[in-house]
């Protein structure tokens, strides 16, 4: 229909919830159905600023805490303008990861303070730890509260093709209703 635009669809969630394998297999189906359709995932490492999250997720280098969800939330900002612009043409942005995990995963490092929490490593990237991963949950669960925003909670501990099938259902709805919503609103 022209003049619509596209929808915003965020895929959140701790690590390892599936959302880059669903990412993409809800941006093949959507193609597949006719929908205009892309991928944008956060941090997204291959630009300059993103180099640098890169190097310090994998513990190559180090930075201040502060510094680090800034640059976390200027590696958004970098594609902000593209990101508009798709929309504007009618081009569904399917983000895996996006703001939301910049509140969720900082919000994490101050809760940490006070959680006295044991920890076991099961990764090899920063924050892939049990504690700091149920804080990040408790983190998105309070996010989830906000009802200006659009959250519908996916239970990620089935089959990928069951997942895949409630977030298509999810986001197709989402895509009828984009419309009604102004871009602008967006980033207010
Ligand atoms: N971070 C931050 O601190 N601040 C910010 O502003 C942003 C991010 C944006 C790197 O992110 C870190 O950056 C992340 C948050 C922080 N730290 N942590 N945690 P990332 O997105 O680059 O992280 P990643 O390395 O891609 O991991 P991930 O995103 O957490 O994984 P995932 O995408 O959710 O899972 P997956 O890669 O799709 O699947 C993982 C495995 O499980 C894989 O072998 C799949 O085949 C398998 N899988 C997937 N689904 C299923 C089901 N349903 N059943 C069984 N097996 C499955
Ligand atoms: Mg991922």
């Amino acid at each position: 229909m022209a003049g619509r635009r596209g929808a915003l669809i965020v895929l959140e969630g701790v690590d390892r919830a599936g959302k880059s394998t669903q990412s993409r297999k809800l941006v093949s189906a959507l193609r597949a159905a006719g929908h205009r359709a892309e991928l944008l995932r956060f941090p997204e490492r291959s630009t300059e600023i993103g180099k640098l999250l890169s190097s310090y997720l994998e513990k190559k280098s180090d930075m201040e805490d502060h510094s680090v969800h800034l640059l976390f939330s200027a590696n958004r900002w970098e594609q902000v303008p593209l990101i508009k612009e798709k929309l504007d043409q009618g081009v569904t942005l399917v983000v895996d990861r996006y703001a939301f995990s910049g509140v969720a995963f900082t919000s994490a490092k101050e809760l940490r303070l006070a959680d006295a929490a044991t920890r076991g490593e099961f990764g090899c990237e920063r924050y892939e730890n049990w504690a700091f991963q149920e804080r990040a949950l408790r983190c998105f669960q309070q996010l989830m509260t906000d009802p200006t925003l659009n959250w519908k909670a996916v239970d990620a501990s089935r089959s990928v093709e069951d997942v895949h099938e409630e977030i298509r259902t999810l986001s197709e709805d989402t895509i009828r209703t984009a419309v009604q919503r102004p871009l602008e609103e967006l980033w207010k």
